[in-house]
């Protein structure tokens, strides 16, 4: 199952706009140039609803000092956690997710972190 040709330009266009290095309305939105529903709120991050939610609920949470990470693949040593998508040759693109609980389809019991790529990937995931 391969995602629509609209849904693969409209990601590719905002990963060269990315590219520019110019700030992103994200930045509006920590200065609070641009409102937001802020549910939680610290020195270091940022957590609001998004404007455009894909369940009941869809929080965003954001570094306030983006350090020039733009995206994961994109980390560096610095950044850490990056080894993984490296080794397995998909920086390219790919989905970090954490499953909490049986209504997110937790099977282990362990926390762990899902790293998925190698394909293109749709939105909203199931
Ligand atoms: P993405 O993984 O880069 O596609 O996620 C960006 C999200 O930011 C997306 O779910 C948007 O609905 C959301 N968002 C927002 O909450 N407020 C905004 O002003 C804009 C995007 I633009």
């Amino acid at each position: 199952v391969s995602a629509t040709r609209d849904e693969e330009a409209s990601a590719k266009l905002a990963a060269t706009e990315a590219n520019t290095g110019a700030p992103t309305i994200f930045d509006k939105i920590i200065s609070k140039e641009i409102p937001s529903d802020i549910i939680y709120e610290d020195e270091r991050v940022l957590a609001f609803r998004d404007i455009n939610p894909q369940a009941p609920v869809h929080v965003l949470l954001i570094p306030k000092l983006r350090d020039g990470l733009t995206e994961l693949g994109k980390a560096e040593a610095r950044h850490e956690d990056i080894l993984v998508a490296e080794k397995e040759g998909i920086v390219d693109g790919f989905r970090v997710v954490i499953n909490s609980g049986p209504t997110a389809c937790q099977s282990v019991y362990h926390l762990h972190l899902h790293v998925l790529g190698g394909r293109q990937l749709k939105w909203p995931p199931g």
